[in-house]
């Protein structure tokens, strides 16, 4: 076999396996044959640095057409003055939002790691921790998920972020973003909020909009609840102007300065395919259907979180309001979090080992797993399906020295799976 024939063989596998488990990672879920197709396509060939009508290469008739629709149809579908289709990842998006704004050494005040932050938020080891100032304010209460704002207040007033950032990877509540405004406005701090989890539940509008509590900036990706492909996004308000010309560093300017941080100040020529396939995604997130299929999400993670409480599981403030929710492995099952992983693995049941709260445990073996419903919502579940997938779960990690037990908890789980859509077919 050449090693051409290798690379499709591991793709066959990989369709396989996403057709015959049941997918649980929170950020992850399965975009429609109109993204693939868009992903797939020759606009993979062509370079494009700059913006639609200032492009530094020629050529760009169908590029330019694309960009566009894609900052159009995300600016309708986030009610934003502008949008940026260009980041790679969300983590560069975070990058492109700092810098921006920053000068090195300026503060960001953001949630902890551990209390649900994402890297980008300025965990010690990122690159962007040495670059800027990170304080990080966290949970008053792990029992509700509550924000401590009296701390944050207080750590604003003291450190004088130049960004407030509200957002999240591993948090299942709601965050009360006019509380985040209010302290940001006391101490005239730029206010971004990191949407990547929930984009799909805010274009839907079954969860807030920052921008209606007056934040500046949205940075997102488009693969998790949006249902795109891999990629980042920044939307922003205030006026957007000429993007060769510098402008001067102001909140009005916002949308500006991204635009020349993300292209040229951070990366060459965007992937025009991925662009592409955003724009297919954004219409597609604009569909009156995509609205029923997040709040079935939100349905879903409601049953499925009282079906885990119900069989005894400890979950991370009680409960969830979103999509995803983490399970204190520790406290339920006296197990960490990648054995957990390991033995739901073995079942086809896919989530991710994940830190809780002030984890004592180190990041390979944290105290819990997160888990989530866009994906399985997509394929078809709904509520009445929670119960058995809890039972599965708890079942499993119950009997995982019990080979027996488990090989049937996995042939329950690829029987209903083979009842659900086939990610291919979506
Ligand atoms: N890796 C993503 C997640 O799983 O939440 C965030 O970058």
């Amino acid at each position: 076999m050449d090693y051409v024939s290798q690379v499709m063989g591991y793709i066959s596998d990989e369709e396989r396996r996403q057709a015959e488990g049941l997918e649980l990672i929170p950020s992850e879920n399965y975009v429609s044959k109109d993204v693939r197709e868009a992903v797939a396509s020759v606009f993979t060939n062509k370079y494009s640095e700059g913006y639609p009508g200032r492009r530094y290469y020629g050529g760009q008739q169908n590029t330019d057409r694309v960009e566009q629709l894609a900052i159009d149809l995300a600016m309708q579908l986030f009610r934003a003055d502008h949008a940026n289709v260009q980041p790679h990842s969300g983590a560069t998006a975070n990058e492109a939002v700092y810098n921006s704004w920053l000068e090195p050494g300026d503060t960001v005040l953001a949630m902890d790691l551990s209390h649900g932050g994402h890297l980008t938020h300025g965990a010690p080891v990122t690159k962007l921790a040495q670059q800027f100032n990170f304080i990080r304010y966290r949970m008053k209460d792990i029992e509700t998920g509550e924000i401590d704002f009296d701390e944050l207040s207080d750590l604003a007033k003291k450190h004088k972020p130049k960004i407030i950032l509200a957002g999240y990877s591993a948090y299942p509540r709601e965050l009360n973003y006019d509380l985040f405004a209010q302290v940001g406005n006391e101490v005239g701090a730029v206010l971004v909020a990191d949407i990547a989890h929930i984009a799909g539940l805010i274009a839907a509008g079954v969860m807030k909009n920052p921008f209606d509590s007056g934040f500046h900036v949205l940075s997102s990706t488009t693969h998790k609840t949006l249902r795109g492909p891999r990629g980042g996004l920044i939307l922003s308000n205030g006026t957007v102007s000429n993007p060769l010309k510098a402008p001067e560093k102001t909140i009005n300017n916002l949308p500006t300065l991204i635009d020349r941080t993300v292209f040229p100040g951070l990366q060459g020529g965007p992937l025009m395919h991925v662009i592409a396939g955003k724009a297919v995604c954004f219409a597609e997130a604009l569909r009156p259907e995509f609205r029923i299929y997040a709040e079935q999400i939100l349905k879903n993670a409601k049953a499925l979180s009282h079906e885990l409480m119900a069989l005894g599981c400890k979950l991370v403030t009680n409960g969830t309001d979103n999509h995803l929710m983490l399970i204190d492995t520790v406290t339920s099952f006296k197990l960490d979090g990648s054995v957990v992983e390991d033995v739901l693995d073995r079942v086809g049941l896919t989530l991710n080992k994940n830190a809780i709260p002030d984890d004592p445990n180190p990041p390979f073996k944290p105290s819990g797993v997160r888990l989530g419903t866009p994906a399985i919502t997509t394929r078809g579940a709904k509520e009445s399906d929670m119960k058995d997938l809890a039972s599965w779960i708890v079942g499993a990690i119950k009997a995982r020295n019990d080979d027996k037990e488990l090989s049937r908890i996995a042939s329950e789980v690829r029987d209903f799976s083979k009842k659900l859509l086939n990610p291919t077919e979506i």
